[in-house]
């Protein structure tokens, strides 16, 4: 399927370069500041759809909801259920009611949902690479049967708990364990707490990073089961965010909770679990903060165009121009660099070291260009009917979770130099 779309592609993109040169030579061609580099001619035609009707979605019922969300820091979970119906939850998995769609068509996915709220793209993220991709990619073909079926509806929620309070970009060192049920032949007992968990306090399916033996294993902990038996699963939300509020945020608390053997990943051991799980989420917030910078600039030029001083719309400024110009450019310049990064991951030619470039340097443009974009709104930017300052909040939080910014250039230090600076 995949491979067909991308043979589709090349096909697709020798046509519309011809077409689109034939347009130059006529003098047709015609810049458009929010196609600036035109997209849609290197996608397929399978993408153009999706990212289509994901726009239309994201602006018809998401827009509408976000700044209630925001206000009341109230997820409403049958967004998730709206999105499986369009088929939008782990769309490139393959079977199981997935859509089975590229990983560039994912990519759009997140950014359309992200140009409304950075939040409600960390909900669907999280569900579709951190939670349906390892039980997709790790699982036994029983756990793919009973779990994806229904996180793929979002009939199930999910979340995913690596980080806990002490060890954040070093998960390493978890504290979380799992030993053997001293009585219970064939049931694990998981202890520890994970901390700043998206969707853990609607969570139904939590996937537990924890060591076993000294070794970082993955369990499916279910809250039925949980609930139905002995243990001591909590999980209160945070409130009182700064950032994605739109989101719910949480703790997991494990004390003693029983988890049956069936529901540990067999094969996967140590950190690869989890990095490969991040491989795909990271990917998605490379193109998600895309949508979120490009709404900054729209929502900016939009505002400038309106808004009058000194006799003319602040759009008429230079110095205006040359805000909303760098920020355009920078959204321009990352959706190309992650759509490549896509093409490779569908052809096994992308690294994490890729992935590491595209997170860091989309998310960093995107929160560097909204905070200054907040400057054309003036003492207006303080307030959250304009928009602008909750993409600025939300993006700090982005450029931190799914390693933050510092760990990526780190990531990448070790690629160019040898040396890894996370040993000493
Ligand atoms: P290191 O020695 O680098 O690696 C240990 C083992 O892991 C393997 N590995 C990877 N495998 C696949 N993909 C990757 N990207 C991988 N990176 C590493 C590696 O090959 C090795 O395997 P093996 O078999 O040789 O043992 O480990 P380190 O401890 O030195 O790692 C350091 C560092 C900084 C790279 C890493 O710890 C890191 O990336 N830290 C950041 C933590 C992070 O990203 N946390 C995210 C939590 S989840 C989250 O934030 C969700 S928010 C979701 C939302 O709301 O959208
Ligand atoms: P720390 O690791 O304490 O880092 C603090 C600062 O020190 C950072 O700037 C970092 O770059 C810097 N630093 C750390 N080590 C080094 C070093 N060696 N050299 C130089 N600088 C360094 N986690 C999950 O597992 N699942 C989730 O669903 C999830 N969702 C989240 C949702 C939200 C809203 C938030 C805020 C976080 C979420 N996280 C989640 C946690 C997130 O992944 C962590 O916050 C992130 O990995 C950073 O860890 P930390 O906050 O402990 O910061």
């Amino acid at each position: 399927m995949i491979r067909t779309v991308i043979a589709n592609n090349a096909k697709l993109v020798s046509r519309r370069q011809f077409s689109a040169s034939a347009s130059v030579l006529a003098g047709k061609a015609r810049f458009d500041w929010e196609n600036p580099f035109r997209l849609d001619t290197l996608l397929t035609e399978e993408e153009l759809a999706i990212s289509e009707s994901a726009r239309q979605y994201c602006q018809e019922r998401l827009y509408p909801r976000v700044l209630e969300g925001w206000r009341t820091e109230e997820f409403d979970k049958s967004m998730l259920r709206e999105m499986g119906e369009l088929g939008f939850l782990g769309p490139t998995i393959e079977g199981y009611g997935c859509a089975g769609t590229s990983t560039v068509a994912y990519g759009l996915i997140a950014r359309e949902v992200e140009r409304v709220d950075s939040g409600y793209r960390s909900a669907m993220s999280v569900q579709s690479s951190l939670v349906m991709l390892p039980i997709d990619t790790f699982g036994t073909v029983e756990q793919k049967e009973r779990f994806l079926p229904k996180l793929a509806t979002g009939e199930l929620i999910g979340c995913f708990g690596l980080t806990e309070p002490n060890h954040g970009s070093d998960p390493s060192s978890m504290e979380t364990v799992a030993r053997p049920h001293p009585t219970k032949k064939g049931v694990y007992l998981l202890s520890g707490a994970k901390n700043w968990i998206t969707n853990s306090p609607i969570a139904d399916v939590f996937i537990i990073w924890a060591k076993l033996n000294g070794e970082i294993r993955g369990f499916i902990v279910e809250r039925s089961q949980v609930e139905a038996g002995s243990g001591g699963l909590a999980t209160p939300a945070i409130k009182n965010k700064t950032a994605l509020r739109a989101s719910i945020t949480g703790m997991i608390q494990l004390d003693e909770v029983e988890v049956p053997a069936e529901n540990l990943f067999p094969e996967i051991k140590g950190l690869k679990g989890p990095f490969t799980c991040l491989n795909s989420a990271r990917y998605g917030i490379s193109w998600g903060a895309i949508g979120a910078l490009e709404e900054a600039v729209r929502l900016a030029r939009n505002y400038s165009l309106e808004r009058k001083q000194f006799g003319h719309p602040l759009a008429k400024y230079q110095l205006i121009q040359k805000k909303l110009a760098e920020a355009l450019s920078d959204a321009a310049y990352g959706q190309l660099a992650s759509l490549q990064v896509g093409r490779l991951k569908d052809n096994g030619q992308a690294t994490p070291e890729m992935i590491s470039t595209i997170k860091k340097l989309n998310v960093d443009n995107a929160l560097k260009h909204s905070r200054k974009l907040m400057e054309v709104f003036g003492g207006n930017a303080a307030s959250d009917e304009y928009h602008i300052a909750r993409i600025a909040h939300n993006l700090f939080v982005v450029q931190t979770y799914e390693g933050q910014s510092d760990i990526h250039a780190l990531i990448l230090g070790r690629a160019i130099t040898g040396e890894s600076a996370f040993t000493y």
